[in-house]
């Protein structure tokens, strides 16, 4: 008898693209395994993640001969082949409000979150910029949460009904860096979120995690694990006024950008 090999995610715990592309395979009840490339934050492509990922960024997924990279297309991919139960409500306007939550927090509330934590976790800045930066991200933060908020609205789940794509690319965010205040429906939100099996494995998952960055911590500072300045994450530290924390970052060659396309 054949064995039908797991689909494979290679993956950072921490990753909220990857923790979508988890909580979206959980909730389908389609069994995976879990690779976590070596050298990441380096930018070498020649191995099976560089292969599979040649932006070497996570997550990566590989089911069978098919290798895909991008939350939001493995997510489609994912939705295609194993379309029960659907992760999108099915009326146009409310997919396409969907897919506008998704994309706003996948790339601008994510710069915010991974911009908290050069200063907080990798001590980028001296006091004075890192506290400007605080006080921004704050600000940002809070704006976030009153455009969260309207859309939400009285629907139980960004996608209305179910827990769904949106609420997944959302969900690792208010967990951390964009916690909501207690009491709000944001939090209310949360907890109907983690009452989810998938969600609540997942959290666990990255939670766990947290522990090895002091090591990356160390890495950083040697120049031996560089952190990715791309796209909205390199847009959020300029006009938040961390310009001399990218202009630190190249010196000490400990900030990469996107690896090209080879
Ligand atoms: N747009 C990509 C973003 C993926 C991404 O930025 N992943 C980060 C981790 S959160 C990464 O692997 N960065 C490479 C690095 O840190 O060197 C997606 O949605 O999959």
């Amino acid at each position: 008898m054949d064995v039908i090999a797991k689909p494979v995610v290679w993956e950072h715990p921490l990753s909220p693209y990857a923790q979508k592309v988890k909580m979206a395979l959980r909730e389908k009840g389609v069994a995976f395994e879990t690779r976590m490339p070596t050298g990441i934050g380096v930018g070498t492509t020649d191995d099976a993640f560089g292969r599979a990922s040649p932006r070497r960024e996570v997550p990566a997924f590989i089911d069978g001969d098919v290798a895909i990279f991008e939350s939001r297309i493995i997510v489609d991919y994912i939705e295609e082949k194993w379309p029960a139960p659907p992760l999108l409500p099915p009326a146009p306007a409310d997919r396409a409000r969907c897919r506008m939550i998704e994309e706003v927090v996948d790339t601008q509330l994510e710069a915010i979150g991974w911009g908290l934590m050069e200063l907080r976790v990798f001590r980028r800045g001296d006091d004075a910029t890192r506290a400007k930066l605080e006080t921004e991200a704050q600000r940002q933060i809070g704006q976030f949460h009153a455009f969260l908020t309207r859309h939400l609205g009285d629907r139980p789940f960004f996608a209305g009904e179910i827990f769904g794509r949106p609420d997944m690319a959302a969900l690792p965010h208010l967990l951390a860096s964009a916690k909501p205040a207690e009491g709000t429906p944001l939090a209310a939100w949360v907890a109907r979120c983690m009452a989810r099996e998938s969600a609540k494995l997942t959290a666990a998952e990255s939670q766990a995690s947290l522990a090895g960055m002091a090591q990356v911590g160390e890495a950083v500072k040697a120049g031996l694990f560089k952190r990715q300045y791309r796209d909205h994450r390199l847009e959020w530290m300029m006009r938040s006024g961390g310009v001399e924390i990218v202009r630190d970052g190249m010196a000490a060659g400990n900030i990469r950008f996107s690896t090209e396309i080879a």
